[in-house]
């Protein structure tokens, strides 16, 4: 009742103008997409899979938005026994930071039976390519989809005839369960890594083959799963059956394309743990254009991409001509191959890109048909810089007012006797907060906002609250570190893709050794690099193991505090999530971030209520205040 009372009054401070209409989120209104997410057996990589599925399908379906529009999209937990949110990666939520996905950061996880009514607003400048995750525990292994801000039809940055979607996922044989309690045991038993690459949902594990995948599914389970939670007007990702296809998420994917057209490759890293390097047999026209969504660089060349977790890169490419494929032997179908890096059991895995849609898939190459670079901690590092320098504005050295050196450590817990990943001396998981701050702010106000001094004296973070406060205005210069690990004395190094909610940042480079600014400041300099926005970079191993406790290996970025809200920023890799690797970020004021529109909701408030929504009972009406009226630019 008192969490009732001080909702009205926090609602009631909020001027009326900063909302726009007052929608009443009940089972009549209707949200422009519907995500349905079970925990179901699907086969893929030629295996049959107990997994976290949305729409039924692995990936879940591509969700197609536009700059400067508002979409509302319902998220079900139809999973019994696991909470459930979706993140909406790289897309900044700056208006809506209720709708960020987070558990226990920005929402209270939505219970089984469920469900939350996500609100994305864009701005003119989003378009690009993110995909949308569940944020809890290992989920995000297999649910997770496509989410394209499509270009202005009116300003096209670049024109090309068609779009293809490239959306890479990790395949593990061991269970959602089982890597969970492998991970969060006290002996921290490593999973050993990934036992395959799927590309939009198709692949073959390490070991297997596609012709030892299981039997057609078009009448069994996952098939008519498919049938019943799919979206009228949904389309799965632009691969295309083929002749090894089992229907079932065996054999090689295929990307069809035809000769001569220019294509948009959106390349999407939505691995949970690997690293992957790819190129594509006979093609070394790989020209990105776009980072991690929202900026588009100065165009880049390649012959070959790598791909973090969490990273996207957009990629203009021209298929060859006919002439040019008469030429070569009349080829109809060349490899793309990927390969994972820096782990165990490395693995090649295949897709083939098709110039004629009649012509046979090939079986698995014996031998790797490319050489790609084992090398990865150099890779385009000071090259990406701004197509539009006018619209970014990277903030300079003499612009910083605070440096957070984020330390990585590997500790075993003393408490609890579990190995940990802290950031900052501090390891946070979805247990570690009793209210996400972000609730508790709507609640309780400024009483609950980190305070500023006790953060600069504690490695950035408040004690008392367990999160680090930033300023709006102030520029930070965030440095993330490795140090050798402290478990067991070994000094063991590991690399880390590291993701930031709420704002892009600007990255200003990475290295060995220990982060000297002055070193990497005049680097800059003589380089006159300009550097560009992203939400994902790496943060690299660069020896197999140090002293413990000595530093090695940094990545740095620079951001303009903007955007008042709750933000995580974490390492990507969802093993290393779990074990603690993630820090929560509160921008603002309680003022700044109550002012920003709210949707505020009762339901909002409480986790065993409704979040957003009951389906499972008569469902409650209640008002949801949009946040139409909050100063997005509409129609671009
Ligand atoms: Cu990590």
């Amino acid at each position: 009742m008192w969490k009732l009372a001080l909702f009205f009054l926090a609602a009631c401070r909020l001027p009326s103008a900063a909302f726009g209409k007052v929608a009443v989120h009940d089972a009549s209104f209707i949200p422009d997409h519907v995500l349905q997410v079970t925990y179901d057996t699907i086969n893929a990589g030629c295996e049959s899979r107990t997994s976290v599925l949305i729409n039924g399908s692995l990936p879940g379906p591509p969700i197609h938005i536009t700059p400067g529009s508002q979409t509302w999209i319902r998220v079900y937990n139809r999973m019994p026994g696991q909470n459930l949110t979706m993140h909406w990666h790289g897309l900044t939520q700056r208006m809506a930071p209720f709708a960020d996905g987070s558990p226990q950061a920005s929402q209270w996880p939505i219970p089984p039976g469920h469900f939350f009514d996500y609100e994305i607003l864009t701005h003119c400048g989003d378009s690009g390519t993110y995909y949308y995750h569940s944020h809890v525990g290992p989920q995000a292994l297999t649910a997770s989809g496509p989410l394209i801000v499509d270009d202005s039809p009116a300003s096209p940055t670049y024109h090309y005839d068609e779009e293809r979607i490239l959306h890479f996922q990790d395949h593990f044989s061991l269970s959602d369960g089982d890597i969970m309690s492998s991970i969060m045991d006290s002996k921290h038993r490593w999973t050993g890594g990934t036992n395959g690459i799927l590309l939009n949902g198709k692949g073959v594990a390490a070991g297997k083959t596609a012709s030892a995948g299981p039997p057609r599914s078009k009448g069994g389970k996952t098939r008519k799963l498919v049938d019943r939670l799919r979206p009228r007007g949904s389309v799965l990702p632009q691969t295309h059956n083929d002749a090894t296809d089992d229907g079932a998420g065996c054999g090689l994917p295929v990307i069809d394309v035809e000769p001569g057209k220019a294509y948009r490759f959106r390349f999407i890293g939505a691995t949970g743990l690997s690293l992957l390097t790819l190129g594509i047999e006979g093609h070394d026209n790989l020209t990105i254009v776009q980072v991690d969504g929202s900026e588009y660089n100065v165009p880049v060349t390649t012959d070959h991409l790598q791909i973090g977790s969490g990273q996207r890169f957009d990629v203009i490419f021209t298929a060859k001509t006919a002439e040019d494929l008469a030429a070569d032997g009349s080829k109809a179908t060349y490899f793309v191959q990927f390969e994972t890096r820096g782990q165990h059991n490395p693995y090649v895995g295949y897709a083939v890109l098709r110039y004629c849609p009649d012509s046979a898939v090939p079986a698995l190459p014996n031998e790797p048909v490319l050489n790609l670079p084992e090398e990865v901690n150099d890779w385009m590092e000071y090259t990406f810089t701004p197509l539009f320098p006018g619209r970014s504005k990277a903030p300079t050295t003499a612009e910083v007012t605070r440096r957070v050196i984020i330390d990585c450590d590997l500790v075993q817990d003393p408490k609890t006797g579990r190995v940990v990943w802290e950031m900052a001396k501090q390891a946070w998981t979805e247990t570690t907060f009793q209210t996400p701050p972000l609730v508790d702010i709507y609640l309780r106000g400024q009483a609950v906002i980190p305070n500023y001094e006790a953060a600069l004296r504690n490695y950035g973070w408040d004690p008392a609250t367990g999160s680090f406060p930033a300023k709006v205005g102030e520029v930070l210069e965030i440095v993330l570190q490795n140090r050798g690990a402290g478990v067991g004395r070994s000094g063991v190094l590991d690399s880390h893709p590291f993701h930031s909610h709420g704002k892009h940042y600007f990255d200003v480079g990475s290295g060995p050794g220990k982060y000297d600014a002055a070193v990497n400041n005049a680097k800059l300099e003589r380089l006159g690099y300009k550097p560009i926005s992203r939400d994902t970079t790496m943060l690299y191993r660069y020896h197999d193991a140090v002293a413990p406790g000595e530093p090695d290996g940094w990545r740095a970025w620079r951001v303009r505090v903007g955007n008042p809200g709750v933000w995580m920023l974490h390492c990507h890799l969802l093993a290393h999530m779990m074990m603690g690797m993630q820090s929560v970020w509160v921008v603002g004021d309680a003022a700044d971030i109550i002012k920003m529109p709210p949707s505020v909701s009762a339901n909002y408030f409480t986790y065993s209520g409704n979040v957003m929504g009951n389906d499972t009972n008569p469902p409650e009406v209640y008002e949801f205040y949009s946040s139409e009226a909050g100063g997005i630019e509409r129609g671009c």
